[in-house]
């Protein structure tokens, strides 16, 4: 409760930050996209995670407010990025709250025209558990974000339960493996099936694929060989503040 209190607050005086996670394509070893992850700078408690708070911030409209201040932060930063000649895309993480909420594509529509993005180089990712919990009203909302030209994953694939009969009518981009499918991919059969399985599927509906939690070489080259477009995780970078992002890039040449 003294966190939904200061969550008011803090949201008021912006007391968040973004940071960002590099996603590597396979092939390239080339930066193609970041992920954008909210941290809280909350002032006695210090940085706090988003699992601290943003469940808490979506039992209430906070979700939204938050959600727009995440959209409008991230394109800020993304149209710096291109103004600078970095060419990445961006993919912020939706709540279930704000995939239902009436403002959403509004939001969106004004973050792209605001920034003058042009809208693929925004992704928006919603968990598999929350596209399936109301898949109906996931598919118009998904549909209609689609027509404003933003791209579309669906996040944390393979711990929910999928309907395939309503994930092939998703207009989506992309899946991304759970890191609990990559984490023991190298020695558990089961882990290595579960991922070839979910990259052939993804590819057979003409998705492409990121892998979340790469911690290695090894596991890096093992998705790589199954075709996996994408990596994201600690191997490369754990989540990086804007100048810190910069700093990675520049280092790696
Ligand atoms: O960065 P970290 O690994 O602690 O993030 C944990 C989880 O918090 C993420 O998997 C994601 O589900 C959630 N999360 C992080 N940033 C955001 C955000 O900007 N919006 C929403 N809705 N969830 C986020
Ligand atoms: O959206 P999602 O819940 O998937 O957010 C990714 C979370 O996973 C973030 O909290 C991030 O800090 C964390 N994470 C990112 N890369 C790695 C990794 O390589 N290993 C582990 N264990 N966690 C990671
Ligand atoms: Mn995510
Ligand atoms: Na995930």
């Amino acid at each position: 409760l003294a966190l939904q209190t200061s969550l008011h607050q803090a949201i008021a005086q912006q007391q968040f930050v973004l940071h960002y996670q590099p996603q590597i394509e396979t092939g390239s070893g080339r930066l193609v996209g970041v992920e954008v992850l909210v941290r809280w700078q909350h002032p006695e408690r210090g940085l706090v995670p988003p699992n601290k708070f943003i469940p808490i911030a979506e039992e209430s409209d906070l979700i939204i407010r938050l959600g727009e201040w995440i959209l409008q932060e991230a394109c800020r930063q993304l149209s710096l990025w291109h103004a600078g000649g970095l060419e990445l895309r961006v993919a912020v993480n939706l709540s279930a709250r704000q995939l239902r909420s009436k403002n959403l594509l509004r939001q969106v529509k004004d973050v792209v025209l605001k920034h003058n993005l042009q809208p693929g180089q925004l992704e928006l990712e919603i968990t598999e558990s929350v596209a399936m919990e109301d898949a109906d009203n996931t598919l118009r909302m998904l549909a209609q974000l689609r027509e404003l030209g933003v791209e579309l994953a669906i996040d944390d694939f393979g711990t929910g339960y999928s309907s395939l009969s309503h994930l092939k009518l998703m207009p989506l981009h992309r899946l991304k493996i759970d890191r609990s499918f990559v984490k023991d991919i190298e020695t558990d059969p089961d882990d290595a099936a579960i991922c070839a399985a979910t990259i052939s599927l993804a590819h057979n509906l003409g998705l492409s694929v990121v892998a979340e939690g790469v911690e290695t070489e090894a596991q890096f080259a093992f998705l790589g060989n199954l075709g996996c477009e994408c990596a994201q995780g600690f191997l490369f970078s754990k989540p990086l503040p804007a100048a810190e992002l910069e700093a990675w890039i520049r280092a790696r040449g």
